[in-house]
């Protein structure tokens, strides 16, 4: 969010499609709704959570994150469909793809008077509430009340745009202690005839991967283990991620040291980074848990915990060196994939575990749905209510659409699109910019991984002679979901 636009007048709420009357008869009985708390953090990777049980579980302390689990559902096959900040936050607010909502890359103009789960769920007699990084372009709209970092923020001492002073107010401490009270604060002081829908959203674990005692002193003599794949070459790969400086070694050295005597040796300067990086990241992790335990805590406390439903996910993924990468933007399954986990006592089953395909498209409508609230058809995920209360659906999609737009842009990460489906994923880098940015064109090339040999995604199949019919399948696919969504563009495939 850029200061020339935090004085920008938000515009008035327009209902699309819907009319007034059909919304308000969802809303008759409000005091059998939920109070609903969306946590999101930033960058949060599922290989940095506890309950996920993936590889560096013997190092992670996500107590709180693993309680919230062992209470609620946890999905383990959640994606976001465009894997970068402000595009991810925009479709978990509207239930639509960048294309349908408009923001496709950072710091893209977000039009809010859309619909949003804020502004339907105000409407319809929700108190709303949203506290800490918020990273679109326009101000909160649909809120009865919000102090929202500029951009990025930072980590110490805060400062928040406030939504009642319409001003930059400093708050001393840490983001994530702040962001936390003002989400309790909120609840505290709300209307008790009335269910509250707040998102208290995290600012860790972005980068520069900063945290506070006493967490600093975390992991200083113990060695983290490395992905297998820390040292990709990239040999079986397309030309996408040869290019991109996503790499652990191309890491601003302000950043993380480097070792210079290992200059020209790549592997030797990923571990030594790699090290450094993932402590970091750990250590931003636990103070992200702490808060979420105090939320918890909080909540329970309160004797609220009954009829709250309580949502943790992330913007998206991050690499945590695999392929000797950090950061995110590929489709590639450690960016792609989403923390999601909900607890709603007396209503999901302790303990319980989704596999079907969800995407962030999907976050809006289960809030609204769980709130007894009409989804509104532009919105284009599906309700996930009927997995976490024991009744699925009879039908559910067997593949998830992704584009990321962002052409070069950052990183030098080309722009591509793709499925995922249970067992396969199928990328094309298409190679153009499609009028987003403003970088010379790639050729054209395709990824097929065979997610159930291939999970780690080393070995590009789509140009082999056995694998000729199903990259046919999924291409068909492919095509007919870009259809199905609404995404215009006419790529050259
Ligand atoms: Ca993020």
């Amino acid at each position: 969010m850029r200061s020339d636009k935090m004085n920008r007048p938000i515009k008035p709420f327009l209902l699309i499609g819907i009319s007034v009357s059909t919304l308000f008869s969802y809303s008759s009985d409000m005091e059998q709704a939920p109070n609903i708390l969306l946590i999101l953090s930033d960058d949060h990777a599922v290989n940095a959570i506890g309950c996920y049980n993936k590889r560096l579980s013997e190092y992670v302390r996500t107590p709180n994150i693993d309680r919230l689990a062992e209470d609620g559902m946890i999905f383990t096959s959640a994606f976001c469909t465009n894997s970068i900040s402000s595009p991810s936050r925009a479709t978990i607010i509207t239930g639509k793809y960048s294309h349908m909502n408009g923001v496709y890359c950072l710091n893209q103009e977000f039009d809010n008077t859309q619909a949003s789960v804020s502004s339907i769920l105000k409407n319809n007699g929700y108190q709303t509430a949203v506290y800490g990084k918020w990273h679109l372009s326009s101000l909160p709209a649909g809120f009865d009340d919000y102090r929202v970092l500029d951009e990025q923020g930072r980590y110490r001492d805060p400062e928040y745009y406030e939504m009642n002073r319409q001003g930059m107010v400093q708050y001393d401490g840490w983001v994530d202690d702040v962001t936390a009270e003002m989400t309790m604060n909120f609840i505290d002081k709300r209307d008790k005839d009335k269910p509250f829908f707040v998102m208290c959203n995290f600012k860790s674990v972005h980068d520069p991967w900063d945290t506070r005692p006493p967490y600093d002193t975390c992991y200083q003599s113990t060695s983290i283990p490395e992905p297998d794949n820390l040292c990709d070459n990239y040999v079986n790969r397309g030309r996408a991620s040869k290019r991109t400086t996503l790499k652990l070694e191309s890491l601003d050295q302000k950043t993380f040291s480097h070792d210079l005597l290992k200059t020209y040796d790549t592997c030797a300067q990923r571990k030594f980074v790699y090290q450094q990086y993932i402590k970091a990241f750990l250590r931003g992790a636990n103070v992200l848990d702490e808060n979420v335990g105090k939320i918890l805590d909080y909540i329970k406390n309160e004797g609220l915990d009954k009829n709250t439903v309580l949502i943790y996910t992330s913007d998206q993924g991050h690499f945590l060196g695999e392929h000797g990468f950090f950061s995110k933007r590929f489709m590639y399954e450690e960016s792609m994939q989403m923390p999601l986990i909900i607890r709603y006592p007396g209503k999901i089953e302790p303990g319980s575990k989704c596999d079907n395909l969800v995407a962030n498209i999907d976050f809006a409508p289960t809030i609204l749905d769980l709130a007894g609230v009409h989804v509104p058809e532009e919105m284009q995920g599906k309700s996930l209510k009927g997995f976490l209360t024991g009744n699925p659906p009879d039908e559910w999609r067997t593949a998830i659409y992704y584009r990321y737009w962002q052409h070069l842009l950052h990183r030098d990460v080309a722009a591509h699109l793709g499925i995922r489906t249970k067992d396969y994923k199928l990328i094309y880098y298409y190679g153009q910019n499609m009028g987003q940015t403003d970088f010379p064109p790639t050729e054209p090339e395709w990824e097929l991984f065979d997610l159930h040999n291939d999970p780690d995604e080393m070995n590009n199949v789509y140009y082999n002679a056995e694998y000729s019919e199903i990259a046919d399948q999924l291409k068909q696919q492919l095509i007919e979901l870009k259809v199905r969504y609404e995404d215009n563009d006419s790529v050259s495939w």
